[in-house]
């Protein structure tokens, strides 16, 4: 019996699929398709799949062409596969030609005719609908914020709208994208969605005004610095039907996500103590990171980073938080925070004028997990235990600055209606805003 074996994605299985799998099948007897799962197509970067892989294992299924069906989900798999079933043929559609030459050393390489005129891209193009995405900010963020939207299908930047007109320019001429607008309103006005890249105190004021005007909101962290007005801008999103999303970037990080669920699941065992801390020693003191007037601050800038794996693993009803920060013209250029839970204790470590190791340390009654820095966009992580033959190491993919994944979750909940992202909740969002306002109320806080 002569055995083939093909592998794809399968999204929305069109007629250029359909005559793939016949010709694969008429090279043999027996048909092996492989079909990505959704984490390994999300490695290698197809980040906008329309299919689950249950639903694009059914398609395949009711062409009636696939004898067997496999899960391909990691790189190398196509040689473990053509060994493990015996295949004698590997067969895939000619835009990969040569590219799996490789193979030959186990099989024979078949490249089959590709359809022309179509592919999944093509469909998906034309089933999408375009969100009309406006900036107001043109900083830093929002810069790397234009190249990362273009890896998400669905998103048009339309235009731009800074206090600044000639910052506004430089960013419009840099970066070959949208029109300047002359006023926040004008820009709500043409756009369906904000992505809000302004100065912390501003915040507030754009997302609820974007909101009334019934346009989503993706809002650069800190939400805002007060736990009220967080919760008072999620009621009305919720009221006026639109998606408010913080955009939090580890929130979104794959490996972050699978380390949080996994250490819910009990790997390490009852969480007892999580450590978090990220610095980073800005030189230059006259940034707006040093103007207490503008809530410059590492708690500010950068406290929503240790918060989250905090809330997520323990809950957002702490029993009490102390800050120890140590000020310099009205900012906390460190600040250390600890939380106490019924039975656990955690700590975060924020500096803009100290540096620390910017670690992730989970301990657990049973291992602890180790995130070396940068753990906030990490790629790599450890679960260790007292019999270190149990330690495992965990591998994934942060493709470029990492704001593909924020962008895509917000689009993806703009188009499917889901106000919520289970990726950041409300009440984690609304609770780090809690964190902001102890500080700026100086409650439980020691200078040091
Ligand atoms: N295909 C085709 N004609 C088209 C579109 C796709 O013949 N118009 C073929 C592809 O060449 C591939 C198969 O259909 O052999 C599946 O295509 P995709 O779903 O796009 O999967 P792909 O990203 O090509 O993944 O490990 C996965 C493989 O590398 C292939």
């Amino acid at each position: 019996m002569k055995k083939v074996i093909t592998y794809g994605t399968y999204d929305l299985l069109h007629e250029g699929h359909i005559n793939l799998l016949r010709r694969a099948k008429e090279l043999g007897d027996y048909l092996i398709v492989g079909v990505t799962s959704d984490s390994f197509d999300r490695g290698r970067g197809k980040l906008n799949v329309c299919n689950n892989v249950l639903e694009r294992i059914e398609a395949v299924r009711r062409t009636g062409y696939a004898d067997e069906i496999v899960i391909e989900d990691y790189v190398g798999q196509k040689i473990d596969d053509i060994q493990r079933y015996d295949v004698d043929t590997f067969a895939i559609g000619s835009d990969w030609e040569g590219k799996f030459d490789y193979l030959k050393e186990y099989c024979e390489v078949v490249y089959l005719p590709r359809t022309e005129g179509i592919s999944s891209t093509m469909l998906r193009d034309e089933k999408q609908r375009i969100i009309r995405v406006g900036i107001a900010g043109c900083g830093s963020i929002a810069r790397r914020f234009v190249p990362e939207s273009s890896f998400v299908s669905g998103v048009t930047i339309t235009g731009i709208y800074d206090t600044e007109p000639s910052a506004a320019e430089s960013f419009v001429q840099n970066l070959n994208t949208g029109h300047i607008f002359d006023s926040y309103e004008a820009l709500l006005e043409g756009v369906d969605a904000v992505y809000i890249a302004t100065p912390h105190l501003s915040h507030y004021r754009l997302a609820k005004q974007a909101i009334v005007a019934r346009k989503h909101v993706l809002c650069e962290i800190p939400l805002t610095l007060n736990r009220e007005e967080a919760a008072e801008l999620y009621a009305l999103a919720e009221q006026n039907g639109v998606v408010l999303m913080e955009a939090h970037k580890t929130a979104h990080c794959p490996a972050f996500n699978h380390l949080m669920v996994m250490i819910k699941s009990g790997v390490i065992g009852e969480v007892v103590d999580v450590e978090a801390s990220l610095s980073r020693l800005l030189p230059d003191k006259t940034r707006r990171e040093f103007d207490a007037t503008q809530a410059g601050g590492s708690l500010y800038e950068s406290g929503s980073y240790p918060l989250l794996p905090i809330f997520r693993l323990l809950g957002t009803k702490y029993e009490n938080l102390n800050l120890y920060s140590r000020m310099e013209n009205g900012v906390d250029i460190f600040t250390k925070g600890v939380i106490r839970y019924p039975r656990a204790v955690c700590s975060f470590k924020l500096g803009l004028g100290v540096k620390t190791e910017g670690n992730l340390i989970i301990s657990g009654t049973k291992g602890y997990a180790y995130v070396e820095a940068p753990w906030w966009k990490t790629d790599y992580f450890e679960l260790r235990y007292e019999d270190q033959n149990q330690n495992k190491k965990f591998f994934y993919k942060w493709d470029g600055d990492g704001l593909r994944y924020e962008i895509q979750e917000w689009i993806s909940c703009i188009l499917n209606s889901r106000l919520t992202s289970s990726r950041l909740r409300r009440q984690e969002s609304i609770a780090m805003a809690g964190v902001m306002q102890q500080f700026t109320e100086r409650k439980n806080f020691i200078e040091i």
